[in-house]
């Protein structure tokens, strides 16, 4: 029997293998064609084997990844991108806590060696901690479960035998991982097995686990562009855009490389020349500019340029890279957030990256289908709870012209020591550099629902904040609360956005004291702190098809009265000139843990987890339309709604 000391120190030493963060800490660009530039997909079926329950060394120990995973031992094949967890009918791969191995051959053309390019391989991103090898030689490793992972690995690739990639992830959460989780060890041999433990987290959704987005070979020059940031501001009909452009290069042996020199192309959205600059650094004024607007707030929301950047040295490299850029301003005072100057009101849901079968793995049909109903409900915004969501989804909020508060997976933190503070810093880092530039993104949020009651979270959250502010002090930075107006936390925020959950965490099915509660209770938070504050969670729970009148708690009547009582509160807020947002939580049912709270998962959605409208979500979409004054384009059946709110 291994004693529970062993297995701790055990889980431990493979934490420490894998537990340095800051080496692979940028995720690079987006890996994108361009005319110095190719991608290839590695994505399909790899090959995939759990690492024993209570031997989580054993593939460390055994090599596992100095070969392919199939000579090692039995493999199954698994879908990238994808959780592991619902694939198969197997519970242990349902539940499995610990490491996780996958592996997959490829070729890469000699024409690569021969043209001396420069391979990237980049994983958009794998939960929770992860250890990349190429041909059996360790190239990566990365801690946190939603941002990029890359590495060069020109130097370890064969380019006339096959290659092999392995990647070895652990889903284990601690007290100084974000989000953070814990180990239990049930010591009792009268009531658990030997070596018996779980894993308890802080919030509700599944900790699915796997390589969640798309993984790609990529190419570049020897000199290449590394990084582009971009801030946009608006001055009457010009629209303003200031870039830099980073660029690296590997070892050029004995020659020199003389001066990199970089220029851009400016072209509009139907790809048509509009200007050019020279230069590392500038800025580009474009008079009568196309604006970057929300969706419903022009006939042409989510307008894009792309810059095409080159980069060219003495020895002739040329790299080029297309950026998009949304020309935009994002202001905010003590009660208004604005863009383009304009005052917004934010109208929108709580998200979760979430499907059967797939889990939190990239589903580009899911991507589509839900801005299809993002579009259908009149909303203008989502909060990237409790994570940073695949880029394909933030390029889509780009493009659709759907607002951002990108959220980092901070989620229901405690304890505020240093450790957790130094990596909720560079967490934060990683997400700003990944995301910069998306014109969508109009808010941070350093974390949901901290229990920020405790006195340490007010040192703690003042620096969390002061590090985003430092790295892009162009938009506002928020935490999502919900501990009361009284909170250490808050004070360091640009604006308080809270959860709430009237009559059905409290008062539950008293739905007449909503209003009231609300009113008080937003009233007072603005009082207190002098910001912006918006709503950013509440809802009910409902068991599409269960129907009751009077409404009862998990009927669809009992999430619309609520729905209705919480959108009176919210018209008055409104009108005191404080509240910028409601959104609903959640936008569809997703899965959640077993639990003796949760039916088969969180019912809150608007939408079933298949994406199917259960009554609140076609009273959502009139309210949404009333908001942006579209119901006019509701068609036919607006006539039926509009009958049933007069
Ligand atoms: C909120 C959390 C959210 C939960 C929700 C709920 O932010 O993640 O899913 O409660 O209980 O407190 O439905």
């Amino acid at each position: 029997m291994t004693p529970p000391w062993l297995l701790l120190a055990v889980l431990a030493l493979v934490w420490l293998r894998a537990g340095v963060l800051g080496d692979t800490s940028w995720g690079g660009l987006y890996p994108r064609e361009s005319p110095s530039r190719e991608v290839r997909s590695l994505d399909g079926l790899w090959n995939f084997r759990l690492a024993p329950l209570l031997d989580p060394d054993k593939g460390f120990r055994e090599h596992w990844y100095s070969q392919p995973l199939s000579l090692t031992g039995p493999v199954i094949s698994m879908a990238v991108p994808s959780s592991y967890n619902d694939i198969t009918q197997d519970k242990a791969l349902r539940d499995h806590i610990g490491w996780a191995w996958y592996d997959r051959s490829f070729y890469v053309p000699v024409r690569w060696q021969e043209d001396k390019l420069r391979v990237v391989l980049r994983l958009g991103s794998a939960h929770y901690n992860s250890i990349v090898y190429v041909n059996g030689v360790e190239v990566a490793k990365h801690e946190g479960g939603h941002l990029p992972i890359m590495a060069e690995i020109s130097s370890h690739l064969s380019f006339s035998q096959e290659n092999l990639v392995t990647v070895a992830i652990n889903n284990t959460l601690t007290p100084t991982t974000i989000p953070q989780g814990s180990i239990h060890f049930h010591n009792d041999p009268t009531r658990y097995p030997a070596g018996y433990f779980t894993q308890s987290y802080n919030f509700d959704f599944t900790n699915y686990a796997g390589i969640h987005r798309p993984v790609f070979l990529y190419t570049t020059p020897r000199i290449y562009i590394e990084d582009i940031l971009l801030t946009t501001a608006v001055d009457g009909t010009s629209g303003i855009i200031n870039y830099t452009i980073t660029t690296g290069s590997v070892q050029m042996g004995p020659h020199r490389l003389g001066d990199i020199g970089c220029s851009l192309k400016v072209l509009n959205q139907e790809k048509k020349y509009v200007t050019s600059a020279i230069g590392c650094r500038g800025t580009i004024v474009l008079s009568n500019a196309s604006l970057w607007w929300p969706y419903l707030m022009s006939d042409n929301p989510g307008y894009q340029y792309t810059l095409m950047v080159a980069v060219s040295s003495a020895s002739g490299d040329l790299d080029f890279y297309p950026q998009k850029v949304g020309i935009r301003s994002v202001g905010w005072n003590s009660t208004t957030l604005t863009i383009n100057g304009v005052p917004m009101y934010l109208r929108g849901c709580g998200k979760h990256e979430d499907a059967d079968i797939r889990g939190k793995g990239l589903d580009y049909p899911l991507v589509v289908k839900d801005f299809s109903l993002l579009k259908w409900l009149g909303a203008n915004s989502f909060r990237t709870s409790h994570y940073p969501y695949a880029e394909e989804i933030m390029d889509m909020a780009d493009q659709e012209g759907i607002m951002v508060v990108d959220e980092c997976p901070a989620v229901g933190l405690s304890g505020f020591g240093e450790v957790l503070m130094n990596k909720h810093i560079l967490v934060m880092r990683e997400l700003v550099r990944r995301d910069k530039n998306r014109p969508s993104v109009i808010m941070w949020s350093v974390g949901n629902e901290p229990q920020s009651n405790q006195e340490a979270a007010a040192n703690y959250f003042r620096s969390v904040v002061k590090a985003t502010h430092e790295d892009d002090p162009t938009r506002p930075v928020t935490c999502v609360l919900n501990r009361g107006p009284i909170e250490f936390a808050a004070s360091s925020l640009d604006v308080i956005l809270v959860n709430r959950y009237y009559s059905w965490y409290g008062d539950t099915g008293h739905l007449e004291v909503i209003k009231l509660q609300t009113i008080t209770e937003f009233t007072e938070w603005f009082v207190l702190h002098n910001k912006p504050v918006m709503i950013s969670e509440y809802g009910a729970g409902s068991i599409a098809g269960l129907h009751m009148d009077p409404a009862f708690t998990w009927s669809e009547e009992y999430q619309v009265e609520l729905m209705l009582q919480n959108f009176e509160a919210f018209d008055k807020l409104r009108s005191q000139g404080f509240f910028v947002g409601e959104m609903i939580w959640n936008f569809a049912d997703f899965a959640t843990p077993q639990g003796s709270k949760r039916v088969a998962g969180n019912k809150k959605g608007v939408f079933t987890r298949n994406r199917q409208p259960k009554t609140a979500a076609h009273v959502l979409r009139w309210r949404y339309h009333s908001l942006a004054g579209t119901t006019q384009q509701l068609g036919n059946r607006t006539a039926l709604w509009r009958h049933i709110f007069s």
